[in-house]
């Protein structure tokens, strides 16, 4: 079995794997249930060639068995967002081509009709992985420099892309982290992030699965529970976005003096935790420290590339700084031209190089080769050196929002609010916010003779989009600001939004 991960997964025995609503799932039985789940996706072909399958489950066991299954029959895993609305799914089924969409019971509601929809085969994680009835069958060679899954991610274009990495990519961007942060197969980390996304599927799941390690998998984020976990002193290792630490910190507040006494004794037993996907203030990073007794380990990554760069797990972890390369990782800095900046206090864009890079956006060529310079990947954000740490100062584009660690395209929102009747043209922006770090906003000009209200707004948009990608705060304007070009002037727009009516 050629998949680097799956190889590492091989040699875990009967170690531990996963701690869901069900109990503890050895590494074993999770390979025997993905080897099923693998012959079934098969129904008879030798092999997958590449063919999409996309899954949805909620976080537990089911998660690696269907994301292996796949892999093992020679498909590309394509995960699916719980928090997606039918509209969202269809994108991502059709975009990917799924040939085959797996979902959890508990999704088959939503999911089936998109997969009918689609003319796409419908399969339940039920009939996956049933014991009985196990069909035969050898399983595929495959090769680890062969695709296996495709995240969406938002960006400068309306419609999220998806990124393809392959095995072997995805093995560089584990291994790195797992040198760098030290894992070890008696770490046992909590999950509290999404399994569609970059951070919940290759620092948390991932890393702990190469490791041999142990990953709770609770059905979702609830910050006491977090606590709970901390206070119980069998976590080792934790990994969030900087709201979830913000929710952590403002439970704690509230929490009694023995409560939180109890909390903070646990927390302080970890060996490490980590901040990401967005820039971590720093009044979180202290009272983070001040609580739970750990100066949080920044650090900084992207779909595209895996994680880039760190704070070290020994040594200063400077506050406001995301830290040096990872291993493998090779970065430089670039002015507008694509010439390298040398002089670390000039700001200048990253761009990365590395066995971890992903492979290509699915079905758009174009958008490939707009993604990358000279073969450096181009990440779009700003940075500065100080004392051979790396500062983030933003990104070069405004329409990309990040609220909660989830990237946003402001284009597609834009796009999806246009078709609202009440709506003539509109304007989407982040807006600075101490919760999410940004908020989706909107300024909207009427059409004639319409009404709207934040509420009816957020409703109507919920059908069509994530429900984080739905603005919480608008302003009905005459006009927007535009130049000379008539171009919306968004800075000048992301100011006066923010202090437009909140929710
Ligand atoms: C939930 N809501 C949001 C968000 N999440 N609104 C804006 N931005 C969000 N991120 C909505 C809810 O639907 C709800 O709407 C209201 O806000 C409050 O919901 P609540 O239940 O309090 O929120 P939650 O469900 O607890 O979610 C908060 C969360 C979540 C746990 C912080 O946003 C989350 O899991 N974020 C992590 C995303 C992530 O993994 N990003 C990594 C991408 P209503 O009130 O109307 O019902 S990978 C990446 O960035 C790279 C690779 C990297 O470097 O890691
Ligand atoms: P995504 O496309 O969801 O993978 O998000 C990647 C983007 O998240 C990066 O390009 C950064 O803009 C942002 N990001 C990730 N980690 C950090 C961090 N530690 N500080 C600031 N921004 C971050």
């Amino acid at each position: 079995m050629p998949i680097p991960l799956l190889e590492r997964v091989l040699a875990h025995g009967d170690r531990p794997a996963v701690l869901d609503a069900e109990g503890r799932h050895p590494y074993t039985e999770l390979i025997d249930a993905s080897a099923r789940a693998a012959r079934r996706l098969l129904a008879g072909r030798s092999d997958l060639g590449e063919g999409r399958v996309a899954f949805l489950t909620p976080p537990g066991a089911v998660y690696p068995t269907v994301q292996w299954g796949i892999w093992r029959a020679g498909g590309v895993a394509v995960p699916l967002s719980t928090l997606h609305p039918p509209p969202e799914l269809a994108y991502t089924v059709e975009d990917s081509g799924a040939e085959i969409v797996v979902g959890h019971p508990g999704f088959e509601e939503r999911l089936r009709p998109v997969a009918e929809a689609a003319g796409r085969r419908y399969l339940s994680t039920a009939a996956l992985l049933a014991p009985a009835g196990e069909p035969a069958g050898e399983l595929p060679d495959v090769e680890a420099g062969r695709r296996a899954t495709i995240v969406y991610t938002s960006g400068t274009t309306s419609r999220p892309k998806g990124a393809v990495t392959s095995h072997a990519a995805m093995a560089a961007q584990i291994s790195s982290l797992v040198e760098a942060w030290g894992w070890r197969a008696d770490d046992r980390i909590l999950l509290a992030l999404p399994l569609h996304h970059v951070h919940g599927i290759v620092n948390v799941a991932g890393c702990a699965q190469w490791s041999g390690a142990l990953c709770e998998m609770p059905p979702g984020f609830d910050a006491e529970r977090v606590w709970e976990r901390f206070a119980s002193g069998e976590l080792t290792l934790f990994m969030a976005v900087p709201t979830i630490y913000r929710r952590l910190i403002a439970v704690w507040e509230e929490a009694p003096e023995s409560r939180r006494r109890r909390w903070s004794e646990g927390a302080r037993r970890l060996r490490l935790m980590v901040s990401g996907s967005a820039a971590l203030p720093v009044p979180t990073l202290e009272r983070w420290r001040e609580i739970a007794g750990h100066t949080l380990l920044e650090r900084y990554g992207m779909t595209e590339t895996g994680m880039i760069l760190s704070n070290p797990l020994d040594g200063e972890r400077r506050p406001g700084c995301v830290g040096a390369p990872l291993p493998g990782v090779e970065v430089r800095r670039v002015d507008e031209g694509g010439e390298v900046v040398e002089d670390p206090a000039t700001p200048a864009e990253v761009e990365v190089r590395g066995p971890g890079l992903f492979r290509e956006y699915w079905g758009s060529s174009e958008a490939t080769a707009d993604a990358f310079r000279d073969g450096w990947f181009r990440t779009g954000d700003v940075a500065v050196v100080e004392e051979g740490s790396y500062r983030l100062l933003g990104r070069k584009s405004v329409d990309i929002v990040k609220t909660g660690g989830y990237k946003v395209s402001a284009l597609e929102v834009e796009e999806v609010l246009r078709t609202h009747p009440a709506i003539a043209e509109c304007a989407v922006v982040g807006v600075p916010d101490p919760e999410w770090g940004e908020r989706v906003a909107v300024a909207v000009e009427l059409a004639d003779g319409g009404e709207l209200t934040l509420d009816e707004l957020r409703a109507w948009a919920r059908e069509r989009l994530a429900v984080y990608k739905v603005p919480s705060r608008l302003r009905v304007v005459e006009t927007l600001p535009r130049n000379a070009l008539g171009k919306v002037v968004k800075p000048e727009l992301a100011k006066s939004l923010a202090g437009a009516a909140p929710r």
